[in-house]
């Protein structure tokens, strides 16, 4: 199923600049998948893009990822002329405060969680609930590459490709009842494998919870991705299943899920609860409403340096105006930030 999305999002194969490849990796390591044939490559992942696009580090995908992971369909969604993030940069420079609060805490620490098996709860205001393992899970769902923007609140941002398929199609299936209005995510919650879960970090009420309209859950830029760089999720990253919602800032896009909830209220989210003036439900990423501590009007493009900062202009809705400002049409965006 090819979403059809309009010109900012849609875009040709050539227009990707792919500064660090890694379908082509994926060539060179189909043992890294479970010995499985690799298929459904894409045309240009050719032997001189092997070589240059070399960094993407093998993982150890679960049975239920290798089987599915040939028919994925590729680039599904991209960006325009937009360089994608060397994969070090998106797998050790991390947000993830069970693991600690420093960026490379994550990559150090979430390698001791253990993400086989998991299991996912779906309940709340649905006709479908139930308690699944992974595996089964995901049997439904065709997967997906979307090349997306990722714009955290701190004004830092990335270009991922995550592999994953459509929320819309988990809620289809699910069936909430008339009365859900929102869905509310929660990461998994265990301090004995998350430091910053028993450290004294008690300005975060564990679990970690996110949430979203029904109507923008139902949007088909809302995924839930279970791999990045043509693997699977590295802990770090919210394995083994992770919400993205590329509008929105990056603290919305909930790692490590365990319940899926369809609810009535408008959930109470994490950071809200920390800081409830500094950090909305609703998180659109948009240029003209800062922080109160600062401008949201540019970002540092990941990798970033001293002396080549690589300095954006912040787009609103991170770029996916078209696609997404509809569903806003009415509401005062400061307001409601
Ligand atoms: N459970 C949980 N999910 C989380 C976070 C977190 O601390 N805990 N951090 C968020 C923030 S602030 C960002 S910017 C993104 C970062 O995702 P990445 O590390 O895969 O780039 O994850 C989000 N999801
Ligand atoms: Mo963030």
């Amino acid at each position: 199923m090819l979403i059809k999305l309009p010109k900012a999002s849609d875009s040709k194969e050539s227009d990707v600049t792919p500064e660090s490849f890694y379908l082509s990796r994926r060539a060179l390591l189909g043992s890294s998948l479970g010995g499985l044939a690799v298929g459904a490559l894409a045309p240009w992942a050719n032997a001189d893009e092997a070589a240059r696009y070399a960094d993407v580090e093998p993982g150890k995908a679960p049975q239920w990822f290798a089987e599915k992971l040939p028919q994925t369909q590729w680039q599904a969604v991209t960006v325009q002329g937009e360089a994608i993030t060397p994969f070090k940069d998106a797998t050790h420079y991390n947000n993830f405060y069970e693991f600690g609060t420093g960026k490379g805490d994550p990559a150090q620490n979430a390698g001791g969680m253990k993400t086989e098996p998991w299991s996912v709860v779906v309940d709340g205001e649905v006709s479908k609930p139930g308690r699944y393992a992974l595996e089964d899970f995901m049997k439904p769902y065709q997967l997906e590459e979307r090349i997306y923007r990722l714009r955290c609140v701190e004004a830092w941002s990335m270009v991922i490709p995550w592999i994953g398929f459509p929320l819309s199609v988990l809620l289809k299936q699910v069936e909430p009842t008339s009365k859900a209005k929102f869905i509310r995510f929660e990461t998994l919650q265990d301090p004995k494998v998350m430091p910053g879960q028993r450290s004294g970090f008690a300005l975060i009420d564990w679990p970690y919870v996110e949430g979203l309209r029904l109507d923008e859950a139902m949007n088909p830029l809302a995924i839930l991705a279970v791999g990045m760089y043509g693997r699977e999720l590295p802990n770090q990253n919210g394995a083994p299943l992770r919400l993205v919602v590329p509008w929105k800032y990056g603290f919305k896009s909930v790692k490590s899920i365990v319940r899926i909830s369809l609810v009535e209220d408008q959930p109470k989210t994490t950071w809200q609860g920390i800081a409830a003036d500094e950090y909305g439900f609703y998180a659109n990423v948009n240029p003209e409403v800062d922080h109160p501590r600062w401008t949201q009007a540019r970002e540092r493009r990941l990798p970033s340096g001293l002396f080549s900062p690589n300095i954006r202009e912040t787009r609103m809705f991170n770029g996916y105006e078209d696609e997404v400002a509809s569903l806003y049409s009415g509401l005062d965006l400061r307001k409601n930030y």
